[in-house]
């Protein structure tokens, strides 16, 4: 067909290609989740039936794209990592962040029955989206530490906050102010003394989120490819020396 007068109007489209040979790493985020998890009455701090819906729909996505090496999710939140030579989308940023985004979404949604059951989805919720490159494997590394470390720090402090109101009958002013400057060892501490919760027993899924990676498996002695979902911790480089072939890192 020939060029319509009006065809100029694609000129303006800005190209969007990410850097070559860099990881591409797509971090999707609830919006507002405070609110949407106290509207559907969430278990407070962690209610197992939102974050296994969160890696069920990530899930979807890494069986869906294999291009999707790995993820990471916690709380409200999932970070997708392509492989590092993607073609997918011919690199195109916004085309990435928009699939991803909208197919989680969507699979969120379609399978909330699946964990929820009776509890009714009472709105639409949204997820919001970035795309960050890490030039290295050192930073994506780093970048995975970062998101457990997070991990961590919430849910020690979340964990102490509400066994301090729910145990200990404190309100959630009188619950901040006692947990006002005090570090890791200190929470541990009141959790164990003041509650009998040995912080180090709570869930794995809780402690450190889940990561979701490719493993070969053998089954009937034919190698299939699976998706896995591991609560390990990250932190120690002890995780990504076993892991090296992952990254395709050297020894
Ligand atoms: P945003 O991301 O700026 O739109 O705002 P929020 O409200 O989504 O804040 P964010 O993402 O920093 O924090 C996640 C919120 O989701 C936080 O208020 C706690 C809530 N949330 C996530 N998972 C759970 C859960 O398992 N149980 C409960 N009760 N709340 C959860
Ligand atoms: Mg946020
Ligand atoms: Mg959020
Ligand atoms: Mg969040
Ligand atoms: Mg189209």
């Amino acid at each position: 067909m020939a060029k319509s007068t009006f065809e100029y109007v694609k000129n303006f489209e800005v190209d969007d290609t990410l850097l070559p040979n860099t990881w591409i790493v797509v971090r999707l985020d609830g919006k507002c989740f405070h609110k949407f998890s106290d509207d559907h009455n969430f278990a407070k701090p962690n209610d197992i039936r939102a974050l296994k819906l969160m890696n069920y729909a990530a899930f979807t996505i890494l069986r869906e794209f294999n291009d999707v090496l790995m993820a990471f999710g916690q709380s409200d939140e999932y970070s997708f990592i392509f492989k590092k030579q993607t073609t997918l989308h011919k690199r195109r940023s916004a085309k990435l962040l928009t699939t991803m985004t909208s197919k989680f979404t969507s699979s969120y949604v379609y399978h909330w029955e699946k964990f929820f059951e009776n509890d009714l989805l009472k709105y639409p919720p949204a997820f919001d989206g970035r795309v960050v490159l890490y030039p290295s494997d050192e930073n994506l590394i780093d970048y995975m530490k970062w998101r457990q470390a997070d991990v961590h720090i919430n849910n020690l402090y979340n964990t102490s906050f509400w066994t301090l109101i729910q145990k200990g009958k404190l309100s959630p002013s009188q619950a901040e102010k006692r947990l006002c400057g005090t570090v890791s060892a200190d929470k541990n501490e009141i959790l164990f003394q003041e509650f009998g919760i040995n912080y180090n027993n709570e869930p794995e899924i809780f402690k450190r989120g889940t990561l979701l990676m490719r493993q070969n498996m053998l089954f009937n002695n034919k190698a299939k490819n699976i998706i896995v979902d591991i609560h390990d911790d990250m932190l120690k480089d002890k995780f990504w020396k076993q892991h090296s072939s992952l990254l395709s890192l050297k020894q």
